[in-house]
């Protein structure tokens, strides 16, 4: 089971706390399907992704992205059951979508850089330090249910 210092959850909640989903969601699925493009597979249905600025301005995409970002405040409100929490959501991505569960890291990577980018200097490397052991929590967690 994963150790969370007082700091760590402080600064998780924090961070989510003072997040504006709609507008950081959509912005970090948008980088990740930029920057690593093999991930716009799974949105076949989602219309227009046929450069940056389609992706951009695709209102599907923006949707999913805020989904997204809803999916993570649930692991922010259970901290002590990242695992438990996510298992139906890793069963769905395994079994029913099968999305390579590589493309979690890549997209909580995407999630970080929005978030240092907003919040600038304030994302000191403390700050850097709990929300990437959060992620890998996340990434991890959603990964159990591949075999
Ligand atoms: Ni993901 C659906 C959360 C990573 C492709 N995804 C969801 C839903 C949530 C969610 C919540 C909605 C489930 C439902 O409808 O019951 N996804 C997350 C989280 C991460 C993640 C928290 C990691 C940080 N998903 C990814 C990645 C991909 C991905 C990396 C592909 C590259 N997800 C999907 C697709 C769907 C989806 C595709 C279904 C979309 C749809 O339109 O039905």
């Amino acid at each position: 089971m994963v150790e969370w210092s007082d700091s760590e959850r402080n600064i998780i909640t924090s961070i989510f706390s003072s997040l504006d989903y709609d507008d950081i969601g959509p912005k970090a699925l948008c980088r990740c399907l930029i920057v690593y493009p093999w991930t716009q597979r799974y949105f076949g249905g989602y219309g227009n992704l046929y450069n940056a600025t389609a992706i951009k301005s695709n209102p599907l995409i923006a949707a999913h992205g805020v989904k997204v970002l809803h999916g993570l405040d649930r692991a922010v409100k259970n901290m002590d059951d990242i695992k438990a929490t996510y298992a139906e959501l890793s069963v769905l991505h395994s079994e029913k979508l099968h999305v390579d569960p590589d493309n979690f890291r890549l997209l909580a990577d995407c999630l970080a850089i929005v978030i240092a980018g907003k919040m600038g200097p304030a994302f000191t490397s403390e700050i850097q330090a709990a929300l990437q052991k959060f992620v890998a929590v996340v990434v991890n967690a959603l990964g159990r249910q591949y075999h």
